[in-house]
């Protein structure tokens, strides 16, 4: 029976909302305004309850193909305007909270981002959720219900600070629990073989120590079609089952204990983004993410009244987020073998056919590794299993290859040595059907680099999904006047169809003058919301008639921030020098939070806040240049950040940055970007054509020829601009009170083993900014690159790539 929609008229919506303000929440008119956004919220929910659980139903349906997307990392952000605009209630909101002395925009502001992730990983798969709902496509997200989410990150005396994101304490109106599909976890204790009464040889797991797993639903609307999907996070707990021995022996607190260390696999997300940890808390996680959502998917199957366990495969597909959740192979494998009583072969072709894997890195430091050991102590069984998988795929390489030893120690999922580890990559491979990079530059190294082995044997598992981001969140949220300037001249189809934009390419020709106008005034309008922040968050004043040079993601040496910091000093030099030929004044924002153990990366944000400190109470420098480091950037800064920037900072070294997708909302929302051939930064200069992209350093290939002959000293020498750099570097004149604190980055500077060759792209790097001050000057022709570049950027909607993920991996109709 199908649930009836609410009346969402304003009467019937305000009723609602004093409802809960009142009634609910026990709080009266003149309260701190987060009661009234918790009201908001939870009408707002109501209102999404009937797609709901009517989405659900319909999902629900024997023989139907689902897919779920299994994420240790969901970067959610806000979701009270998302979901007002897919909704289509932003009028009657507003009317509503008249009433209330309140306003949208203010009570947006009393959300607490879900900051679940870390970075470019976690916020693709909320955009892919976005978009699967929007399609229609019966996709179920799985991740874990973190307590704790990515650290708030604050400046002290240009330091980073980390302090704990407490993002549930006053509640999120949002999820729904669901402890009637509570799973219990097994950790720990041993494995015992039997024969069963028809003679097969079995396993089973003993004495382990469960966890239970309890689900918190969250709804993922899809844009003005009555479709809401379903985002599960996993909350650990305890059982109810106390230690007996120690209970009776009156050591009560002993026997509590247990509880603790289940509550704690769910507290708080891992901060770093591309080094694995090896820490035991870690791999506790994934398997209990893994193992609650495959038991989870079996459940569904069974009470859907499916009863053909042979047919699972046909009807349902797993795609791992990285390798993350790669346990997930062997845990669909215990499941099958020892739950449901399968044989190997009819559960390994299951599995086999239903699990799908992307790769988002080629970093080797982000390649997951897990000792055996730990593996043995804490999942015996799994591990038993990964042996079994591991010895029948080395008969397959050695019938391939016969007598190539060393081919089969390389491909090998445990990987030999003192310590003897898993490879998590491998078992992920060898358990999936698809094994897809990011971008096609990533996709094309994976293939011929690191995957090169798995290739030959499977080169039909091999595929490119290029990223994207959800133009719902990115355009027409983020940046609601461009948007309605948009939707003014080619209608608002583009906001689900989004290579419409194509529609402004006319617009961009000079001659509209009206419509360039226009145009920059949004920006303009865009970039004071910005400096508004800026100058609140960091003290620093930007002139919106400046350029806005905007560098924001996570503090990584393969990004670059460096080079840019570089470039800053070099534009600082010349002014010093009088320089000034050309001069187009610029302000410059970067943004991002380093992992709280990477020291290169803390020591890299104290850089940039040294120089900003410097540059900015110059009185020679006059205005002309401006640096600031925005603190605690996240996905609501990028909000405001992204259509506010004029020039958009992609500077990887070539082959390192796997897609990116800042350099996509950047493009959407009219950014022309500077940057190098890495990524998806190339299919971004292929679409958009690369007069209206600053390309600059090595390609890929170069790079890595270059690697064995590098001598950075040799680029210093030749190079009197950098040199100047590096000697004002050097000189201390950043550092005066703190001696010696910026030396660790210059000798990795100008270190031949520096692996993300900096100074080998100073000169073009410079050159590319040159020509972008020139550029700048251009109103008009910039006017026409900026909207170039909205108008080129159709390709990269998650819509796409969900199509694409779809048509090519999953195989799901729309229901
Ligand atoms: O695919 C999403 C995103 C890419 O856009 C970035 O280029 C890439 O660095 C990022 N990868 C990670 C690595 N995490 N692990 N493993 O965050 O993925």
């Amino acid at each position: 029976v199908a649930l009836k929609p609410l009346p969402s008229g304003v009467e019937a919506f305000t009723r609602d909302l004093e409802r809960y303000q009142f009634y609910h929440l026990g709080r009266l008119l003149g309260s701190p305004p987060v009661y009234t956004y918790q009201a908001l919220a939870r009408t707002l929910r109501d209102h999404l309850m009937s797609d709901w659980m009517n989405t659900y139903v319909a999902r629900d349906q024997p023989g139907k193909r689902r897919a779920y997307y299994l994420s240790l990392e969901f970067l959610i952000g806000r979701a009270l305007s998302n979901h007002v605009l897919n909704l289509g209630l932003d009028e009657v909101s507003r009317e509503a909270l008249h009433g209330f002395g309140q306003t949208l925009e203010n009570l947006a502001e009393e959300e607490p981002d879900a900051g679940l992730g870390n970075g470019g990983l976690g916020r693709l798969a909320a955009c892919f959720m976005d978009s699967c709902a929007t399609l229609n496509l019966p996709v179920m997200g799985y991740g874990i219900h973190y307590e704790y989410g990515m650290f708030r990150q604050h400046i002290e005396n240009g330091y980073q600070i980390e302090d704990p994101d407490n993002w549930l304490r006053d509640g999120n109106p949002w999820e729904v629990e669901r402890p009637e599909y509570t799973c219990r976890v097994p950790f720990g204790g041993h494995t015992e073989h039997y024969h069963d009464k028809a003679g097969i040889h079995r396993a089973r797991w003993a004495d382990t120590n469960d966890v239970l797993a309890i689900p918190y639903d969250m709804p993922i609307s899809g844009y003005r079609n009555h479709v809401v999907n379903t985002l599960r996070l996993w909350k650990s707990a305890a059982t109810d089952e106390f230690d007996l021995n120690e209970f009776n022996a009156g050591s009560y607190t002993e026997a509590v204990q247990e509880k603790n260390h289940a509550e704690h696999i769910s507290m708080v997300l891992y901060p770093n983004d591309t080094s694995e940890n090896g820490k035991e808390l870690r791999l506790r996680q994934q398997y209990f993410l893994a193992s609650a959502s495959l038991q989870d998917a079996l459940r569904q199957w069974h009470t859907a009244g499916n009863s053909d366990l042979t047919k699972f495969a046909e009807h349902n597909v797993f795609q791992m987020n990285d390798t993350h959740p790669s346990i997930a192979v062997a845990e669909l494998m215990r499941l099958l073998l020892d739950q449901e009583g399968m044989q190997w072969d009819a559960a390994w072709a299951i599995t086999s056919h239903c699990m799908a894997y992307t790769n988002h890195t080629l970093l080797p430091e982000a390649l997951e590794r897990w000792p055996v050991a730990l593996f043995q102590r804490l999942l015996p069984r799994p591990l038993e299993i990964i042996y079994e998988i591991n010895a029948r795929f080395l008969r397959e390489v050695a019938v391939k290859w016969p007598g190539d030893i060393e081919r089969r120690r390389r491909m090998s999922i445990i990987e030999e040595g003192d310590v003897r580890q898993l490879r998590m990559a491998w078992l992920a491979i060898v358990g999936s059907f698809s094994v897809n990079g990011v971008a096609a530059l990533h996709s094309r190294l994976l293939r011929e680099g690191l995957f090169r082995d798995f290739v030959d044997l499977w080169p039909h598992k091999f595929n490119n999904k290029t990223n994207g981001v959800t133009p719902r969140r990115w355009m027409a949220h983020a940046n609601p006047s461009m948007s309605a300037l948009i939707s003014s001249k080619i209608g608002d189809g583009w906001v689900a169809d989004l290579p419409q934009l194509e529609k402004l390419k006319p617009l961009a020709d000079l001659k509209n003058t009206a419509f360039h106008a226009d145009w920059r005034a949004v920006k303009r309008a865009n970039k004071m919301r910005l400096a508004a922040l800026v100058k609140a968050e960091c003290g620093v004043e930007f002139n919106p008639d400046a350029l806005f040079d905007v560098q924001v993601k996570r503090i990584h040496e393969y990004k670059r921030q460096l080079l840019n910091v570089l470039h800053v000093i070099h534009l600082y030099n010349r002014i010093n020098r009088g320089r000034l030929d050309g001069w187009a004044d610029r302000c410059v924002l970067i943004g991002g939070k380093a992992a709280p153990g990477y020291v290169m990366a803390k020591r890299i944000i104290k850089l940039v806040n040294s120089v900003a400190e410097v540059v900015n109470s110059d009185p020679d420098v006059d205005g002309r240049l401006k640096v600031a480091f925005l603190p605690n950037y996240r996905v609501t800064s990028m909000e405001i950040i992204a259509p506010a920037t004029d020039l958009s900072e992609q500077i990887s070294t070539a082959g390192k940055e796997a897609s990116g997708t800042g350099n996509m909302k950047f493009m959407m929302n009219g950014t022309i970007t500077i940057g190098t051939y890495d990524g998806a930064n190339i299919e971004i200069l292929e679409a958009v054509g690369e007069e209206n992209f600053f390309l600059f350093g090595l390609h890929a290939d170069e790079v890595e020829t270059l690697r064995p002959h590098y001598q950075p000293m040799a680029y210093v020498d030749k190079d009197p601009e950098l040199r100047e750099v590096i000697d004002l570097l050097r000189s201390g004149h950043f550092n005066l009170c703190e001696s010696g604190i910026f030396d660790m980055i210059l000798d990795t500077l100008l270190s031949p083993h520096d692996p993300w060759m900096v100074l080998a792209d100073f000169r073009s790097y410079v050159d590319a900014q040159e020509r972008v001050s020139q550029a700048w000057q251009d109103e008009a022709g910039w006017t026409r690159m900026s909207i170039l570049n909205t108008a080129s950027s159709g390709f990269f909607s998650t819509d796409r790539t969900m199509v694409e993920y779809n048509r090519d991996i999953w195989k799901l109709s729309p229901s």
